[in-house]
């Protein structure tokens, strides 16, 4: 059966591939798994038809029969599970694969979480530059630990796993801020992972929906 996945039908980050949506196609095109798309409005996502799959009227979300499920992070792990490519057969090393995709989601994406909302919503607020460097701070603490960690090394924990796929899809939302390019190995861990040509094919079958243009054949 082909599952299905949601995303917006006019992204906010105008197809940059910053959309959670992202992981979950990266995580398809690693597995070679085919997948459909429905594109929901902001006022779908609210709607009960869509709470009834997403409990906080979000995206994405992944439908396959009767199973339907919600948060990136169980996504890609349910998708990894069932495919090879995305976590190792050694029993430790997939456990330590699955560390890092918590840690991606739970110690990483937050403090960026919480800059990109300050950002987005408290730039007219008057306390908002005193709070930026703030925000900034927590950020570059985390980023220098993981820089740290990965040193030298092209992935996190031996070959590319779905927890390298969530912690580049998480710093990739700092573009624009010029952050991630402070710290030379991460900047080159994250085009590491756009250079797959998983990500390629999904990051152009995202963008095609906000530019309108036809996905390639095989996204
Ligand atoms: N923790 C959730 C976060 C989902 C999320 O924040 N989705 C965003 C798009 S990237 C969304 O639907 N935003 C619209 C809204 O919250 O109303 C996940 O990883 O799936």
């Amino acid at each position: 059966m082909t599952p299905t996945i949601t995303a917006f039908e006019r992204s906010p980050d105008r197809g940059r591939g910053l959309a959670r949506d992202m992981r979950v196609r990266w995580a398809l095109e690693e597995a070679g798994q085919p997948y459909e798309v429905r594109l929901v409005t902001f006022g779908e996502m609210k709607e009960p038809a869509h709470r009834a799959l997403h409990p906080f009227g979000q995206i994405p979300t992944y439908e396959d029969g009767d199973l339907v499920l919600f948060e990136s992070g169980a996504i890609v792990f349910h998708i990894a599970e069932r495919h090879a490519g995305l976590l190792p057969d050694n029993a430790n090393a997939r456990a330590r694969a699955l560390t890092w995709m918590f840690a991606a989601l739970s110690t990483v994406e937050p403090p960026i979480v919480e800059l990109g909302t300050a950002a987005l919503l408290e730039r007219d607020k008057a306390w908002y530059a005193e709070r930026l460097p703030i925000l900034e701070g927590r950020v570059r603490a985390r980023l220098d630990e993981l820089s740290s960690r990965l040193g030298e090394a092209d992935w996190l924990d031996g070959a590319f796993s779905a927890g390298d796929l969530l912690m580049v899809t998480v710093l990739r939302r700092l573009a624009g801020t010029g952050i991630v390019e402070t710290y030379p190995n991460l900047s080159a861990y994250v085009a590491r992972g756009e250079a797959r040509p998983a990500y390629r094919r999904a990051f152009e079958a995202q963008l095609a929906v906000f530019t309108g243009a036809a996905p390639p054949a095989d996204a």
